[in-house]
């Protein structure tokens, strides 16, 4: 990502790689954010990327990665360039949530998004017997994991939309933050 410079209009573009185990809701909430409808979905083989623009000249690309066991390998390919990671959990899936926590944990080991910013989506909150956004802060030892970075628990709901402007927004605003605070020219400005 380079530094292209426009007279005419300049827009802030940032990557942001979500993740979760598969039947998360990762690629149902992609389309909600970025259609504002229910979108039937397939399990994710390999990926799905959209630009979604929640503020006029700020525009997220989001990569939507397949979070079946075998694609997990393949997280680590799309670290690189991240600026934010959005990690999706299954609230209601409690049978997984430590395989969910260990995933989390192992990602956010990669070197390419130490310090990078995560906001934890706790998904599937319209199901009565959803663990709470603080049920995962704990569960998830959020506050030890990320004591490196900025975070947030933000509870949603794909289905509805509920919650997720709200934190794509708050990952929005640690992503500017983020940056400012490495001085940081990269990647910025795209022509349009
Ligand atoms: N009740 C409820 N169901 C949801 C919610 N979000 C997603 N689902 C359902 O969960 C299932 C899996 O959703 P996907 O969006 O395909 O999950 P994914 O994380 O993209 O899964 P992979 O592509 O396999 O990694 C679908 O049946 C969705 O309708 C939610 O907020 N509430
Ligand atoms: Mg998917």
């Amino acid at each position: 990502m380079g530094l292209l410079a426009s007279k005419k209009s300049k827009v802030k573009q940032v990557q942001i790689l979500l993740l979760g185990l598969d039947s998360a809701g990762k690629s149902t909430l992609l389309y909600k954010l970025k259609f504002g409808q229910d979108i039937i979905t397939m399990p994710t083989i390999g990926f799905n990327v959209e630009m979604i623009e929640l503020e006029k000249s700020f525009s997220l690309t989001v990569w939507d990665v397949g979070g079946q066991s075998r694609m997990r390998n393949l997280w680590t390919c799309y670290c690189e360039n991240a600026d934010g990671l959005a990690y999706v959990v299954d609230c209601t899936d409690q049978r997984r949530l430590d395989d969910s926590r260990r995933e989390f944990e192992h990602i956010l080991k990669n070197e390419h998004i130490k310090n990078v910013p995560v906001v934890l989506l706790a998904n599937k909150q319209d199901v009565p017997e959803a663990l709470t956004a603080m049920d995962i802060t704990r569960l998830f030892k959020v506050k030890q994991l990320c004591s490196d970075r900025n975070w947030y628990v933000q509870p949603c709901c794909a289905i509805t939309g509920e919650g997720l402007a709200e934190g794509f927004r708050k990952l929005t605003g640690f992503v500017k933050s983020h940056m400012k605070s490495r001085g940081d020219t990269l990647a910025f400005f795209r022509q349009v």
